[in-house]
């Protein structure tokens, strides 16, 4: 066979068969020469996607959510993963049981416990009749199934006025309970048993008249989300019962630390990273931020617009609008941020509607709100 190449063209010669190849060298020689491609193609690939890794970390937007305590940012953490993380989020449902029940739970036992010794001066303390005490007492073994439902997430001995929870460890607790044999730890059949039996009775003492007087009259603040959970009563207290979507984001579980979720958005085709940063924000976390300002594209700021005539739970002498309103500003002066998207997030609209429509007048806790119309959309336009 005659061999020709350019020998004007180094790498032909080197590249050139050698003269008077045998078949069997030249087969050799032709399998030689498709495993080195085939090396070859193999490294370009793991170059390509390793580029591919590297752009995808490029975009990668990092967000830190901020706010005070209760203003919202597990619950707009959790409407992001609805939105972009549908699957996980779907899987994690039924998981959310516990807390809801611990929700309600928690709310009817402050409802008992402020309703429980009346006042020889409360009006309605002629009104509380054998029918309410016979309530109270129907509705006492809900005071075990609290402290189990905390056991049962695994909540801290101390936390008695507020449940929280650290990081997401509730979940392996709540698993690890799934063990029968596991001495110590509360059944969650009997949890579910005695909070459906109790079900009737918790409606009754929701609807009343004179309970829902004497709970105003005590000032008892219930969470926000207690509202929702009392009306739900019924559904939740059932023995079938499976947590909704809905359900999930009212759950109210303190953040204690940060938490870190991350989400895959495609955009036109291209996949975004979003980190998310979700902080507690009671004062005593807020020291917890600072070693997040430099490292984020931005911060979503969560300003509730209903809390003007609500205090700090951690200091009640401070006024949540103010508190607020002193935050935002602190961080928008920050240096570190200087460079950081700042985005706020002005929610609980529904809950300043509903104050509004149940004669909450906004003057009298915002007096320079002064003769602007007590309405939901002078409120906002006034806040902002
Ligand atoms: N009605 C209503 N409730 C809301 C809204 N946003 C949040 N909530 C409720 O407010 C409560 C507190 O919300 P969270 O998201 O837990 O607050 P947080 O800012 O994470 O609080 P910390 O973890 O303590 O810092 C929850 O029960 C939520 O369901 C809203 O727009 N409307
Ligand atoms: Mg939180």
């Amino acid at each position: 066979m005659v061999f020709s190449f350019d020998a004007s063209d180094p790498l032909a010669v080197v590249t050139a068969p050698p003269p008077n190849e045998t078949s069997d060298q030249k087969a050799a020689r032709e399998e030689r020469e498709a495993e080195s491609r085939r090396i070859s193609d193999q490294i370009d690939e793991e170059l390509r996607l390793h580029k591919a890794d590297l752009k995808k970390h490029e975009q990668m937007v990092k967000i830190l959510l901020l706010g005070q305590s209760e203003s919202g940012k597990s619950t707009t953490l959790k409407n992001f993963r609805m939105q972009f993380a549908a699957e996980k989020w779907a899987q994690e449902r039924a998981s959310w049981k516990a807390v809801i029940q611990l929700n309600l739970v928690r709310s009817v036992n402050a409802i008992l416990d402020a309703v429980k010794c009346p006042n020889a001066d409360d009006e309605n303390v002629l009104s509380f009749s054998d029918r309410h005490r016979l309530l109270v007492v129907r509705l006492g073994p809900l005071r075990g199934v609290e402290e189990d439902l905390k056991r049962l997430l695994g909540a801290a001995a101390n936390a008695v006025d507020e449940f929280y929870v650290r990081s997401r460890d509730w979940r392996s607790f709540v698993q690890a309970s799934q063990d029968e044999n596991e001495k110590g730890r509360p059944d969650r059949t009997d949890i579910s048993e005695v909070i459906a039996r109790c079900s009737e009775d918790i409606k009754e003492l929701w609807e009343d008249d004179i309970i829902q007087s004497m709970v105003k009259r005590r000032g008892l603040r219930l969470e926000d989300s207690a509202t929702f959970f009392l009306n739900a009563s019924e559904r939740i207290a059932g023995r079938d019962y499976q947590p909704e979507d809905g359900d999930v984001l009212r759950a109210r579980l303190r953040t204690l630390d940060i938490q870190e979720h991350d989400l895959y958005i495609d955009e036109d085709g291209k996949m975004l990273t979003w980190k998310i940063y979700d902080v507690g924000g009671s004062r005593t976390q807020r020291q917890a931020w600072l070693p997040y300002f430099e490292q984020v594209t931005a911060i979503i700021f969560l300003a509730p617009i209903s809390c003007f005539d609500e205090r700090l739970a951690e200091d009640p002498r401070v006024n949540r609008l103010e508190d607020s309103f002193i935050l935002w500003k602190a961080i928008c002066s920050s240096k570190l941020l200087k460079s950081t998207t700042l985005i706020i997030f002005l929610n609980k609209i529904d809950l300043l509607d509903k104050k509004i429509a149940d004669g909450v007048v906004v003057r009298r806790f915002l007096p320079s709100y002064a003769d602007r119309p007590n309405e939901t959309m002078a409120v906002v336009k006034c806040t902002t």
